[in-house]
C-alpha cells in the first residue's frame, strides 16, 4: 500500500467522522496525518515496522500509529469501516462534489437519511434543500450545477494516475509465467488527457491452453488494490481498483496480438474509418486480424506495422489515431515528423523556496542538469500572488542577481533569470517594466478574476500579448483539468495577436493542466504561433512530466520546429525577445 492510498483512506475517515458530528480535534488528527503522510519521503509500509520512527513523523500520534497498524495487519481502518456501514460507501461519492462538504452531507443525512447522489440531486429539484437551516435557493442551485459538472466528469483520470496504475499492473501481470507482452491499449496509448478506462492487453503461451490462462486469472486476481471483479470471462477480466477505475485486462494469443492492439488501442473513430478503407480494399478487420473478404484468410494480425502496411499506409503513431486526417495523411506519405521528448532542450517555467517552489535554485538546476538539459529558467512568482510570497519589484531584482550567481558557478547548464508575473485584472502586469526587461523570459500568467466575462477576459490577455516584456503566457486559459474550466475568452483573437507580436503560449505540462491542449495547440500551429513545453515545476520530482506536454504536442501534430525549447540556448534566449 502506497502513502498515497493510506493518505486517501485517512482523509476519508475525517469526511466521514465529521458527518457523523465527532468532536473537531479527532478530526483533524486524521485529516494531520494524511497529510503528514502525503508528503513524507520514506514509504509508511517500510517504516511500519519501526514504530518508533513512525511516531517522530509530526501529526502521527500513538493513537494513529495504532490505526496504521491496524491497516497494515488487517487491510482496514475501523473507523472507517464502522463509518461505512453506518453511512454506505455512497456517502464518499457526495464528498467529491463541489462545495458538498461534511457539514452539509450530515445536514442532509439527518433530516432525510438520503446519502447518494441520485437521491440528493432528487431533493435539491424538489426544493427540498433550501429549506435546511443555513441553506437557501442560491445553495440550491449551485449544487445542482455541481452535480452536473461532476457528472460530466466523473469515472475519468488524469494521465498520470491511469499512467501509475497501469506500470504497476504491467509489472504484476509480467511476473506470472507464460507471459511475454503486457501493453496498455485504449486512451492511455493514444495519450488523451483524461483516461476512462485501462485496457490492458496480455500475451504470451500462458494466454492460450485453458489451464494456463486460468492461472495467469488467478494471478491477476491477486493484483494488490483489486476492489471487485465487475466481469470475468475465458479472455478478459474486468475489475475496479482501490481508486476506483476500471481495469480491462484482455488475455490474448501472441498470433493476432497485432490486431488486438489495434483495434484495442483506437480510437473508435479511427477505428471505423481504418475498417472502411479495409472493405474498399477487400479485406475485413477486427480484434483478430485483418482478412481477405473473399476467403477469410488472415493476411496481417501479428503486429501493428503489418495491418497498416497491408493498408497501403504508413504507420500511425498511437497520439495520432484520432481519424482527424491521419489515415489520408498515411495514405499520402504526410504524416508529420512528431517532436520528441529528446529535442526538448531546456525546462523554463519553475519554482522555487522563494515564492512557492520547495527547492532551491541551485537543487532546480541541479535536477535539470542531470535531466541532460543544456538550458532551464527560473521563474518565480509575482507580488500579485500573495498566498505563493510573490515578489515584489525589489525582491525580484535581488532575486535575478541570486539566479545569476548561481549560473556563473554552475557548470554545464544555463540558467535563465526569469518571472512569471501575474497578469491583473486590467491586463497590465504585476511588475515595474524597468524590471521585467532585466528578465530573461517573462511568462505573464492569469492567477486570479477568472470569473470575468469573455470580453474583459480578452482585452486582459491582449494587453498582456501586446505588452512588448511578455515571452510568453502561462498556461493561457487556466483550467485545471477534472476540476475548473477555463475562463471565458476569444483565444482566436488571442493567438492572431500572439503571432503578431512574436509572443509564444505555453503548453505546461502538468498532468492537472494541460494547457493548452491539444486541440488548442493545433490551432495555434494554424495561427503560427510557437510553443514552449514546460512543467512549471514547484519542486525537482516534478521535472519529469515534461513527457505529458510532449505527448499532447504529438497529438497536435507538433514537429520540433514548432516547439521553441528545441532552440540552442542563444537561439532560444533570441526567441524569449519575440525574434523567433
Ligand atoms: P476511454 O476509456 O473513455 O478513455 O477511451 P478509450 O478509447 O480507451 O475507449 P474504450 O475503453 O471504451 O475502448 C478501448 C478501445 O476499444 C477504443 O479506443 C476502440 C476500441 N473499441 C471499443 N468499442 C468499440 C466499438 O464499438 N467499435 C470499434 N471499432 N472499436 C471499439
Ligand atoms: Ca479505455
Ligand atoms: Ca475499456
Ligand atoms: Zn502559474
Amino acid at each position: 500500500m502506497d502513502n498515497k492510498t493510506i493518505a486517501g483512506l485517512l482523509y476519508e475517515t475525517a469526511d466521514l467522522l465529521e458527518i457523523d458530528g465527532q468532536d473537531s480535534f479527532r478530526v483533524r488528527s486524521y485529516r494531520n496525518a494524511a497529510a503528514a503522510i502525503e508528503s513524507l519521503p520514506q514509504r509508511v509500509a517500510d517504516l511500519i515496522q519501526e514504530p518508533k520512527k513512525l511516531l517522530e513523523v509530526p501529526g502521527i500520534g500513538k493513537g494513529m500509529l495504532a490505526n496504521l497498524q491496524m491497516l497494515f495487519k488487517d487491510g482496514s481502518i475501523e473507523a472507517h469501516t464502522e463509518l461505512l456501514k453506518k453511512y454506505r460507501p455512497s456517502m464518499l461519492e457526495l464528498l467529491k462534489i463541489q462545495g458538498l462538504g461534511p457539514k452539509t452531507i450530515a445536514l442532509i443525512w439527518s433530516a432525510y437519511q438520503v446519502s447518494d447522489l441520485e437521491g440528493v440531486e432528487k431533493l435539491a429539484r424538489e426544493g427540498k434543500i433550501r429549506t435546511l437551516p443555513r441553506m437557501g435557493e442560491k445553495h440550491e442551485l449551485k449544487l445542482l450545477k455541481a452535480i452536473e459538472d461532476y457528472r460530466r466528469i466523473a469515472g475519468r483520470f488524469l494521465l498520470d494516475t491511469a499512467e501509475e496504475l497501469a506500470e504497476k499492473l504491467v509489472e504484476h501481470l509480467l511476473a506470472a509465467p507464460g507471459v511475454e507482452k503486457v501493453t496498455p491499449a485504449g486512451s492511455l496509448r493514444r495519450g488523451r488527457e483524461t483516461v476512462g478506462d485501462l485496457d490492458i492487453l496480455v500475451t504470451g503461451k500462458g494466454c492460450i491452453a485453458d489451464e494456463a490462462r486460468q492461472k495467469l486469472i488467478e494471478h491477476l486476481l491477486r493484483f494488490p488494490g483489486l476492489m471487485d471483479v465487475i466481469a470475468q470471462g475465458e479472455n478478459k477480466v474486468s475489475f475496479r481498483h482501490r481508486n476506483n477505475m476500471q481495469v480491462d485486462v484482455r488475455l490474448l494469443p501472441p498470433e493476432s496480438f497485432g490486431a488486438a492492439m489495434q483495434y484495442f488501442t483506437g480510437s473508435k473513430a479511427h477505428n471505423v474509418a481504418l475498417r472502411q478503407r479495409a472493405l474498399k480494399m477487400g479485406f475485413t478487420l477486427n480484434e483478430y486480424s485483418l482478412a481477405k473478404v473473399d476467403d477469410g484468410k488472415p493476411v496481417a494480425r501479428k503486429t501493428e506495422e503489418e495491418i497498416y502496411a497491408k493498408l497501403k499506409l504508413d504507420f500511425i503513431p498511437p497520439e495520432l489515431r484520432e481519424n482527424l486526417g491521419e489515415i489520408e495523411a498515411a495514405a499520402a506519405h504526410t504524416l508529420p515528423a512528431l517532436l520528441e521528448l529528446s529535442d526538448i532542450r531546456g525546462d523554463v517555467h519553475m519554482h522555487t523556496v522563494e515564492t512557492d517552489g520547495r527547492c532551491t535554485i541551485e537543487e532546480m538546476a541541479e535536477a535539470a542538469r542531470e535531466r541532460g538539459y543544456e538550458y532551464m529558467a527560473i521563474t518565480d512568482h509575482s507580488k500579485n500572488l500573495a498566498f505563493a510570497n510573490g515578489l515584489t519589484d525589489e525582491r525580484a531584482l535581488v532575486h535575478i542577481e541570486r539566479i545569476r550567481a548561481v549560473e556563473k558557478k554552475m557548470k554545464g547548464i544555463r540558467i535563465f533569470a526569469g518571472i512569471e508575473v501575474d497578469i491583473l485584472s486590467d491586463g497590465e502586469l504585476d511588475l515595474s517594466d524597468s524590471v521585467l526587461e532585466q528578465m530573461d523570459i517573462v511568462i505573464a500568467s492569469v492567477h486570479s478574476q477568472f470569473n470575468q466575462d469573455r470580453a474583459t477576459m480578452t482585452e486582459r490577455l491582449l494587453k498582456a500579448v501586446a505588452n512588448p516584456n511578455t515571452s510568453l503566457i502561462g498556461h493561457p486559459t487556466g483550467r485545471l483539468l477534472l476540476r475548473r474550466d477555463a475562463y471565458q475568452f476569444d483565444l482566436d483573437a488571442v493567438l492572431k495577436a500572439a503571432a503578431e507580436h512574436k509572443v509564444a503560449m505555453e503548453l505546461n505540462a502538468y498532468p492537472d493542466r494541460l494547457d493548452l491542449s491539444d486541440v488548442h495547440l493545433r490551432l495555434a500551429k494554424q495561427h503560427g504561433v510557437k510553443i514552449v513545453i514546460n512543467t512549471d515545476s514547484h519542486h525537482t520530482s516534478h521535472m519529469e512530466k515534461l513527457r505529458y506536454g510532449v505527448t499532447q504536442a504529438r497529438r497536435a501534430w507538433l514537429r520540433k520546429d514548432d516547439v521553441l525549447n528545441t532552440l540552442p540556448a542563444a537561439r532560444f534566449a533570441r526567441a524569449m525577445k519575440h525574434a523567433w
